[in-house]
């Protein structure tokens, strides 16, 4: 966007959340945007490393980069600040038409200080680790303590200051301040500050949010006080790092999680207690209103667990955007189920060629091989993820990935029952081959997936890629059979449906399959009556 030549404000709106019955949108340049993400690696936020950034992130058709930016980078001595970096970074992320998120790597980087400038985390004096249980000092930053979120609030209202000034067309669209706090080891600071205020009164803005008489902590969350206790401190602390930087500028900011077991109570001295895990996301909001939303780091490549984590943050008062997830094959899938659940955004960790793998979480190696499935489903996505986000704002959407155990699934959109199989071939059903007829290569591959949202009572846009889909009405009448009216394939510009062909016969005699190809179909749907 041009500026104004009287050097003016031009009219640009800075990015924001936006949250209605219940379904949310990420407002980009005013309209929703649905975020393509590709994380880089830790250590690729240096300018020798975005040659190997930008050709991945391209590859993909990503149109939002994470990228982190660190304390000890630019603010190496106290008060002297650096933001060479990323300038280089806006500037070449405008010259490949990306976005950014960027990540605020600070006092707590996977819980532990080791982004924050040397004067920091050599100086335990001003700046004290907390205490254990049992009295030790832990690797982590307490807190509790003032200088800490002073100096840490400090250099990141500097950033957000140099944003505003370098950046009126919101190249940076998001913000993640710290990354994975919580502390590993100890469930809270044991220390005498903090014991002090844990033998005080719960605040009021929680026990209010947690429908709580007043009381200590240990009487008002008894067995969950100490876990309560450190997200509420965390979470304060980054309230006022995110707030003071958002009256700089008011960019949406969210924090993300190392996550607990989503379905057995796990013990918190066995996960980073007091981060933003689902036990604990009522405290974080009631701690933490400047922050936006709450988000996963996914690592795990079994699907009854992701779909459980997708479950855990994808809330009426919680906009699902999954901040992390690994790079290896049997996560691309996911997206479909995150879209489903009209997520704002997926991002796959480690997208960058500097040689790095996250094995066993992702990928032993970025290779084309393991790409492939990334490129595909953002290849189908990326020409329509403006409309993509306007429809998941507006209407109804669900979507489906393929299980660990590759069986069929059922969901349902006003009077459809929508059902999605996988590892089929295109033509007929599989009962009906001839035996010894080989299965697709891909039937035994964690690929596959479906996409559908709603746009009439009887009309839907459907997409996804190595599965079929097939509609049918939930409750017909006695005699009713539902049928296909049309199917049309056809792909979005500037807004608009532009229709390319109908599909019928043998595409669409055994349900709508889709295979490798990026094709998206509207699905007019009737039925007739009979006896
Ligand atoms: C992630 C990434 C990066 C199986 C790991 C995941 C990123 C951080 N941490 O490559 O360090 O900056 O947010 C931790 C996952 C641990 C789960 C292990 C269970």
């Amino acid at each position: 966007t041009m500026l104004p030549a009287n050097g003016a404000a031009a009219a640009d709106p800075v990015p924001q959340i936006v949250s209605r019955g219940g379904k949310h949108a990420l407002m980009v340049d005013g309209a929703p945007w649905l975020a393509l993400c590709a994380q880089v690696n830790n250590s690729s936020n240096y300018p020798s490393a975005l040659p190997k950034v930008w050709p991945v992130v391209n590859k993909l058709q990503a149109n939002t980069v994470q990228v982190p930016i660190a304390w000890e980078q630019i603010e190496p001595q106290e008060g002297r600040f650096d933001f060479s970096f990323v300038d280089t970074l806006i500037e070449q992320a405008r010259a490949n038409d990306k976005r950014l998120v960027l990540l605020w790597f600070a006092t707590w980087k996977n819980t532990a200080p080791n982004y924050a400038p040397a004067w920091v985390k050599t100086d335990n004096e001003r700046f004290p680790r907390l205490t254990t249980r049992d009295g030790k000092t832990s690797y982590a930053l307490s807190p509790h303590h003032r200088a800490t979120l002073e100096a840490d609030k400090k250099a990141f209202v500097a950033l957000m200051t140099h944003l505003k000034k370098v950046d009126p067309q919101n190249t940076v669209i998001m913000i993640q301040p710290e990354n994975e706090v919580g502390t590993y080891g100890s469930v809270r600071d044991y220390s005498p500050v903090a014991q002090e205020l844990f033998d005080g009164p719960v605040p009021e803005a929680l026990r209010r949010r947690m429908n709580k008489q007043p009381g200590s902590w240990v009487k008002v969350f008894g067995k969950d006080a100490d876990e309560y206790f450190h997200a509420w401190s965390i979470a304060s602390y980054i309230e006022e790092i995110a707030k003071a930087g958002k009256a700089v500028k008011p960019l949406p900011m969210y924090v993300n999680a190392a996550l607990r077991d989503p379905i057995k109570h796990q013990d918190p001295s066995t996960y980073a207690s007091g981060g933003p895990t689902w036990n604990v996301m009522e405290v974080w909001q009631a701690a933490a209103p400047s922050i936006d939303f709450l988000s996963p780091d996914i690592y795990t490549r079994e699907s009854k667990l992701y779909e459980a984590h997708l479950d855990r943050y994808a809330r009426p008062d919680n906009p699902l955007f999954v901040a992390e997830t690994g790079n290896d094959i049997a996560y691309a899938r996911y997206i479909w189920s995150v879209l489903g659940r009209g997520g704002i955004g997926f991002c796959p960790f480690g997208m960058d060629a500097t040689g790095y793998g996250n094995y066993p979480l992702g990928a032993k190696r970025v290779t084309d091989e393991v790409l492939e499935p990334f490129i595909q489903n953002y290849r189908i996505m990326a020409p329509m993820a403006r409309e993509w986000a306007k429809l998941a704002f507006e209407k109804p959407v669900w979507g489906a990935s393929k299980p660990d155990d590759g069986a069929a699934q059922a969901g349902r959109l006003g009077r459809w029952r929508i059902r999605v199989s996988y590892g089929e071939w295109q033509f007929g059903q599989t009962e009906w081959y001839p035996p010894g007829t080989p299965k697709p290569d891909f039937a035994d591959e964690p690929i596959g997936g479906t996409l559908v949202a709603q746009l009439g009572p009887d009309e839907f846009l459907v997409t996804g890629n190595h599965a079929r889909v097939s509609f049918a009405l939930a409750d017909p009448a006695p005699g009713e059979s539902s049928l296909l009216v049309r199917v049309e394939e056809g792909h979005y510009k500037g807004g608009e449906w532009v229709f390319e062909r109908v599909w019928n016969g043998d595409q669409t005699d055994y349900g709508l399959n889709f295979t490798d190809l990026p094709q998206v179909l509207r699905v007019k749907l009737g039925s007739y009556r009979g006896n």
